[in-house]
């Protein structure tokens, strides 16, 4: 089980993705996600210029160890770009070892805990009634919980809301990182924001939405780390009637201590996490039973090693899982979380934005989608192959995503 050879796949189909392909001497081969949406190439170089050479002739089986060699022995520890190429790695060799092992990865993981993996789907509108439609058609593609996004009166463009959907149905290019050039060269978007009127929007929007569609849907909303501490347990507490199944992101993901106070006010669930990239992110949050959900991705965690450990911990602490599932994450790291989603009893919840045509054509998955649930499918491994020469006709393209200002031009959090 010696790893023979380690390639970095950077590839376009509607949005970068970047894959790391590792084979064995005796020709098995895994996939691992290393995207990090708007900082592609970052990742690529780590991985090129300091992971796989020191992966050629290791043996594929030693997994754990390989983590440890690829953490503790760079003495630089975390960051984004760290542990999403640990991540790749890590992820990789579960899918060769279960490959080997002839089983699906939820196998070696212990086994399913579940039939399938509860999803939520993005709906969104411009205003309410698009935002109902859009509803109406997630409900009709079989989505059982649905995140509920609008434009905001008086703000031309806000995070999380397709330019125009017909019908209401999915988009697949929502929010994608883009491509702007001024004074001929490339920069990200600008999106101007104003926190008090989101904050007097948002509860009208899930009155309309609770009234259309009674008091059983789950619906969760996003606020993308916009608010201050006290402008959240404002706004949890305002939608309380409303039942969320989460609000994410009240407040920029890295001050931990600020969801203790929003704590204090609401009884409205809460979920963060999904720009953290280590444990020891969330310890305050989890031994202090500060949020309900914790969303981190496979791929920006390092790996399943290290969020199988992750959610361990959570479960001590009652608290549930709700990866990160946009259409930045690739159909490998969605695999990979989507094992994890079945092995786990701390199961919460699975995001889920389907990956467009384009994509699905260089990425071949075998996972699926029935009844609002999600489930990894029992090819031995993670279930993913990468057509290397689909993806050729994809190159890279430079992209970021959009900077957040207020009206007077200061940079926001987002
Ligand atoms: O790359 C950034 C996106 O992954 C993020 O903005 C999506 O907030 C997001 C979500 O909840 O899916
Ligand atoms: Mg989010």
């Amino acid at each position: 089980m010696r790893i023979k050879s380690a390639e970095v796949n950077v590839t376009s189909p509607g949005r970068n993705f970047v894959t790391l392909r590792i084979t064995t001497e005796d020709g098995v081969t895994g996939l691992g996600d290393a995207t990090l949406n708007g900082r592609e190439l970052a990742v690529r170089a780590y991985l090129d210029d300091h992971v796989v050479p020191l992966l050629l002739g290791e043996d594929a089986a030693r997994i754990e160890d390989t983590w440890q060699y690829l953490y503790r022995g760079a003495y630089w520890r975390r960051g984004p770009v760290t542990m999403a190429a640990i991540a790749a790695v890590d992820t990789a060799l579960w899918d060769i070892k279960a490959q080997y092992a002839g089983m699906p990865l939820y196998q070696l993981l212990g086994g399913a805990c579940r039939t399938g993996a509860l999803a939520y789907g993005h709906a969104s509108g411009r205003d309410v009634p698009e935002l109902l439609d859009s509803v109406r058609a997630h409900l009709a593609l079989g989505y059982r919980a649905i995140r509920i996004q609008t434009g905001i009166p008086g703000l031309d463009s806000v995070y999380g809301v397709a330019a125009s959907s017909p019908g209401g149905g999915e988009r697949y290019d929502y929010e994608p990182a883009r491509r702007v050039t001024g004074g001929g060269r490339l920069r990200p978007t600008v999106e101007i924001w104003d926190t008090r009127a989101y904050m007097r929007h948002v509860p009208a929007v899930f009155e309309a939405v609770r009234s259309e569609f009674g008091p059983e849907l789950p619906l969760l909303h996003d606020a993308h780390h916009r608010m201050t501490p006290i402008q959240a347990a404002r706004l949890s507490r305002d939608l309380e009637p409303y039942d969320l199944f989460w609000l994410e992101d009240a407040t920029p993901a890295e001050d931990q201590e600020a969801l203790r106070l929003i704590r204090h006010h609401t009884t409205t669930p809460l979920a963060i996490g999904e720009v953290f990239n280590s444990v020891h992110d969330y310890t305050t949050l989890l031994s202090g039973r500060l949020i309900d959900y914790v969303r981190s991705a496979v791929t920006h965690t390092g790996g399943v090693t290290a969020m199988k450990k992750l959610l361990d911990l959570a479960a001590v602490y009652g608290i549930r899982s709700g990866m990160h599932g946009p259409t930045d994450i690739s159909p490998v790291g969605m695999a990979a979380a989507l094992h994890l989603d079945l092995a786990v009893h701390n199961f919460g919840i699975q995001e889920y934005m389907r990956h467009s045509p384009q994509t699905l054509d260089v990425f071949r998955t075998s996972y699926r989608f029935e009844d609002g649930l999600l489930h990894p499918s029992d090819t031995p491994g993670l279930g993913v192959d990468l057509d290397t020469e689909a993806a050729a006709h994809f190159p890279y393209q430079q992209a970021y995503l959009p900077v957040n200002r207020l009206s007077d031009g200061t940079v926001h959090d987002w």
